[in-house]
């Protein structure tokens, strides 16, 4: 018995050490700042990005969300095209910028939150920020993905 509960316990600490798949989460309010600004993932991973917004204020709550960006793509540029984009929760949608987003996190208030999943692709700095106008100074960070 003993030996089956040790042999379980390794089998457990085994699949926790190499995941395949990895839940992050991140989570803003009024304070205009996100909870984390950096997370470590592997290549190949299925990632799942949980983005609460804990404002309390309900819809008077500030809006957030969160688009992550392929690496070599600066957040300062991106954003530009993101300030245009108000009708589509300023997310642009044209084929150069779907491009150049891993994807994102639709813009949710308070007492919401929303999912995006993705799988890590190669090794490199992926940076994440707040469209909303105004936000991405103080609401962003980097996802690096590490070589399997
Ligand atoms: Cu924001």
């Amino acid at each position: 018995m003993r030996t089956l509960l040790a042999f379980f316990l390794l089998l457990v600490t085994a699949s926790a050490q190499t995941p395949d798949a990895v839940k992050l989460e991140l989570s803003a309010d009024d304070r205009m700042v996100f909870s984390k600004n950096s997370f470590e993932v592997t290549s190949g991973q299925k990632v799942t990005l949980v983005f609460k917004n804990t404002g309390t204020k309900g819809e008077k709550s500030m809006k957030h969300n969160v688009v992550v960006l392929k690496p070599g793509i600066t957040i300062v540029s991106f954003a530009v095209k993101c300030n245009a984009a108000a009708a589509t929760g300023y997310v642009p949608v044209d084929k150069e910028s779907k491009e150049q987003m891993v994807g994102h996190v639709k813009l949710i208030g308070g007492g919401q939150s929303a999912t995006l999943t993705f799988t890590a692709g190669e090794p490199g700095e992926y940076r994440f920020f707040c469209s909303s106008p105004g936000h991405f100074d103080k609401m962003q960070g980097k996802i690096v993905v590490k070589p399997k």
